[in-house]
C-alpha cells in the first residue's frame, strides 16, 4: 500500500514508476470507494489519475502552480496534497469541497467550478510571475470539453500573443459530459486518427526523441522523424499556428511517458500545448461503459454500479405532509424536458438549445424526437444565446435551457442580442436556487439580480411542476423574452385546490386569505410558506399567502392590496436578497406611496454559500419552512 504513506508530492516522488503504477490503482479504489459513498464526478477522476501522479512527480506544487479547468477532475490532486485524511469529508458540509478552492489548500493555485478558465488564469498568473522576477511553472489542465469554451481560446489568443511560459495540458477523452461536439473536437479526433499518431503510439521511444527543441514546429518535428511530410495530417497544427509548441497525443495513462515527456518539456519557456488522450471513468467496468452516466453521481453500489436512492435531502419531498403530492416526472428538469417535447409536437418552430448540458437539463427525450431540432452548441452559454436570437428573429421559437449558475456567462448577450431586439427567446432557467453539493461555484442565486433589471424580459418562477408546464406553454406564446427558473430536485405538485395555475401575464394567485401578515412567495418557496402559514395559525395568526408566479411585470394590485390590508409584507425567494425579488417588491411599494408598510425580504444574505445538503442549506438561510415560520413570527412581534 503506497497511498496511504503519501501526505504530500515529496513523498511521491520517493516511488519507483513501478510502484507509481500500483499507486494509480490505489488511487482509483480510493477515487470510486469515496464517491460511491459521497457521490461526486467520478469518471472524469478516474481520467486524470496517472496524469496528476506524473505531474506532481516531476513538477513542485505549490511552487509551480496547477490550475484544473471546471475543476471537477481535482480529487486524485487533492488526495496527493495534504487531503487524504479529510477525502472521506469529500463534498459534504464542512469538509472538503469538490473543486479546486484557494482557501482549502495552497495547492489549489486557483479556485474553478464553471469551464474555460484555466489558460486565462494561468497566463494571468504567468505575467504576475514574470513581473515579479520569480520562477515556477504553471501548468492548465484543460479537458476537450471546456475547450469548447469561447473564453478558452481568448486565452489561447492571448497567450500566443504574449508568449509567456505556460504549459497547457490538454486531457482529451472526447467527451464534454456527453460526447463532446463540434468543430474543435472534430479536429482533435482527426489527430487521434491521423497516421503520425498511430505511429508514434506504437513507439515511444522514438516519440520523446521527437519532443520539440526550443521553438521548433510539429513541421520540423515531422520531417526529423519521417523525411517527408507526405501522408500526415500535422497534429497540432493549428495550435502551432497560434503561438504555442504543440506536443502529442501521447497517451495519457502511460506513466513513463507522461514524466519522460514532463521532464524534458520543463526547459521549455514559451507557451506549450500537451495533447494527452485518456479514457474517461477508466478503471471502473461501470463508468467505462457510460462515462456520462458517471459524469456526475449520487451514491452508488460499488458492485453493481446502480444509484442508490438516497432519503431526498429537500424536506419539501415529505410525503406525509399535507399540501404536497409527487409527481409521475421525478424532477423539474424532466417536467420542462417532457412539456417542451409536447409543446414541439405541435409547433414546428420551438427549438431547444443546451450548452453542452442536453441530460442534466432533460432535454434528452427532446433530442430522441426531435434530433434535428436541439442544438447543443458546446460550453458556450453566450453562444448558445446569440444564437438563439438569431433564430428567433427569423421566425423560430427556440428554448435555451442553461443552469441559473452558467446564465452568468451569457447576461451580455441576454440584454444586447435578446431583449434590446425584444426577440421571442424562452430562458429555461434550472437548477436555481441553492443547489447542494457542488457549492458556491454552482449555487443559483444571482439569476433574478441579474436579469429583472433588463427592460423587455418576464421572469417567472413555478411553485410546483404543474405550474413549471403551464409557464413553458404561456412563455411559448408571449412573443418576447421570457425567463423561467426553477430550482433543482424533486419535481411536486401542491395539493391546494386554490392554485390554479391559470398564467397571465404579471398575475400571481393568492393562495391563504390573512390579515396580520402577507407573505409573497415566489416559486419553489411558496410550498414552505404554506406550511409555515400553517403552523402560524396554530399561534393563532392569520397570514395570508399569495403565490407571486411573476417577478417581472410583479402583480401590483395583488402586492399592493395585501400591502394596505396587512401592512406587513414578507417576500421570500431562494436567491440573493440584494437586488432580486423581494427587492422589486419594495420598490413597488415605495412608488406607490403606501404609508406604513413595513416590508422583510427573506433570501439569500450577502455571502457565498458553501456546500452542502439542498436542506440543510436552505435551513441555514432561514428558508424552510420553520427558518420562514420565525422569521414571519419575530418580524409581526418585533418588527425585525
Ligand atoms: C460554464 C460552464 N458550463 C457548463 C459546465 C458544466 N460542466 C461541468 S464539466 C462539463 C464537461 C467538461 O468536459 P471536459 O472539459 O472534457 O472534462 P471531462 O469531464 O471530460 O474530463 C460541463 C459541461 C461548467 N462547469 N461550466
Amino acid at each position: 500500500m503506497y497511498l496511504e504513506h503519501i501526505e504530500y508530492p515529496d513523498d511521491l516522488k520517493k516511488l519507483t514508476l513501478e510502484q507509481l503504477n500500483i499507486l494509480s490503482d490505489e488511487i482509483r479504489a480510493a477515487v470510486i470507494k469515496r464517491t460511491a459513498v459521497n457521490g461526486g464526478h467520478l469518471a472524469s477522476n478516474l481520467g486524470v489519475v496517472e496524469l496528476t501522479i506524473a505531474m506532481h512527480y516531476i513538477f513542485n506544487a505549490p511552487e509551480d502552480k496547477f490550475i484544473w479547468d471546471v475543476g471537477h477532475q481535482s480529487y486524485v490532486h487533492k488526495l496527493l496534497t495534504g487531503r487524504q485524511k479529510l477525502f472521506n469529508t469529500l463534498r459534504r458540509h464542512g469538509g472538503i469541497s469538490g473543486f479546486p478552492k484557494i482557501s482549502e489548500s495552497s495547492y489549489d493555485a486557483f479556485g474553478t467550478g464553471h469551464s474555460s478558465t484555466s489558460i486565462s488564469a494561468a497566463l494571468g498568473i504567468a505575467e504576475a510571475r514574470d513581473r515579479l522576477g520569480e520562477k515556477f511553472k504553471v501548468i492548465a489542465v484543460i479537458g476537450d470539453g471546456a475547450l469548447s469554451g469561447g473564453l478558452a481560446f481568448e486565452g489561447l489568443n492571448h497567450a500566443g500573443h504574449l508568449k509567456k511560459d505556460i504549459i497547457v495540458i490538454l486531457n482529451d477523452n472526447e467527451m464534454s459530459i456527453s460526447p463532446n461536439v463540434g468543430a474543435v473536437s472534430a479536429y482533435l479526433n482527426r489527430i487521434l486518427t491521423s497516421d503520425f499518431y498511430k505511429k508514434f503510439r506504437k513507439e515511444t521511444k522514438l516519440f520523446l526523441e521527437q519532443i520539440p527543441r526550443i521553438g521548433e514546429s510539429v513541421a520540423k518535428i515531422a520531417q526529423r522523424a519521417e523525411g517527408s511530410l507526405k501522408g500526415f495530417i500535422l497534429p497540432g497544427a493549428f495550435f502551432e499556428d497560434l503561438g504555442f509548441n504543440y506536443i502529442g497525443p501521447i497517451d495519457g495513462h502511460d506513466l513513463m511517458l507522461m514524466t519522460e515527456t514532463f521532464k524534458k518539456i520543463k526547459e521549455i519557456s514559451e507557451p506549450l500545448i500537451i495533447h494527452i488522450v485518456t479514457q474517461k471513468g477508466r478503471g471502473y467496468k461501470f463508468s467505462e461503459d457510460d462515462p456520462c452516466g458517471f459524469h456526475g453521481v449520487g451514491p452508488f453500489e460499488l458492485e453493481t454500479g446502480a444509484s442508490i436512492k438516497v432519503e431526498a435531502s429537500n424536506t419539501y419531498d415529505d410525503a406525509k405532509k399535507s399540501l404536497h403530492k409527487p409527481r409521475v416526472c421525478s424532477s423539474m428538469s424532466e417536467v420542462f424536458g417532457k412539456t417542451l417535447t409536447t409543446l414541439a409536437e405541435n409547433d414546428s418552430r420551438i427549438s431547444a438549445v443546451t450548452a453542452a448540458m442536453k441530460e442534466g437539463t432533460g432535454l434528452s427525450c427532446f433530442a430522441e424526437k426531435f434530433p434535428d431540432r436541439i442544438y447543443d452548441v458546446g460550453i458556450a452559454e453566450g453562444h448558445s444565446v446569440t444564437f438563439s436570437a438569431g433564430m428567433a428573429v427569423h421566425g423560430l421559437r427556440p428554448v435555451v435551457a442553461l443552469y441559473s449558475t452558467f446564465i452568468q456567462r451569457a447576461v451580455d448577450q441576454i440584454v444586447h442580442d435578446v431583449c434590446l431586439q425584444n426577440l421571442p427567446v424562452v430562458f429555461a432557467i434550472d437548477r436555481a436556487g441553492i443547489v447542494g453539493e457542488d457549492g458556491p461555484t454552482h449555487h443559483g442565486i444571482f439569476d433574478i439580480a441579474l436579469l429583472r433589471s433588463i427592460p423587455n424580459i418576464t421572469i417567472m418562477s413555478p411553485a410546483d411542476g404543474a405550474e413549471l408546464a403551464a409557464m413553458l406553454s404561456f412563455a411559448l406564446n408571449l412573443n418576447a423574452p421570457c425567463a423561467i427558473r426553477y430550482p433543482r430536485g424533486k419535481a411536486y405538485d401542491i395539493d391546494l385546490p386554490e392554485l390554479k395555475r391559470d398564467i397571465t401575464l404579471g398575475k400571481g394567485e393568492l393562495l391563504f386569505e390573512g390579515t396580520d401578515a402577507a407573505v409573497i412567495a415566489l416559486g419553489n418557496m411558496v410550498l414552505p410558506a404554506l406550511k409555515a402559514a400553517a403552523m402560524l395559525k396554530e399561534e393563532g395568526l392569520n397570514i395570508a399567502v399569495a403565490d407571486a408566479r411573476f417577478v417581472k411585470p410583479l402583480d401590483s394590485d395583488l402586492i399592493l392590496g395585501l400591502a394596505k390590508k396587512t401592512g406587513r409584507i414578507v417576500t421570500i425567494e431562494d436567491g440573493c436578497a440584494s437586488g432580486g425579488f423581494g427587492s422589486a417588491v419594495l420598490e413597488l411599494i415605495n412608488r406607490s406611496g403606501i404609508k406604513d408598510v413595513s416590508v422583510k425580504i427573506l433570501g439569500i444574505e450577502d455571502k457565498f454559500v458553501e456546500h452542502g445538503p439542498q436542506a440543510v442549506l436552505l435551513e441555514k438561510c432561514g428558508l424552510d419552512e420553520k427558518g420562514i415560520y420565525k422569521s414571519v413570527l419575530n418580524f409581526i412581534k418585533h418588527g425585525i
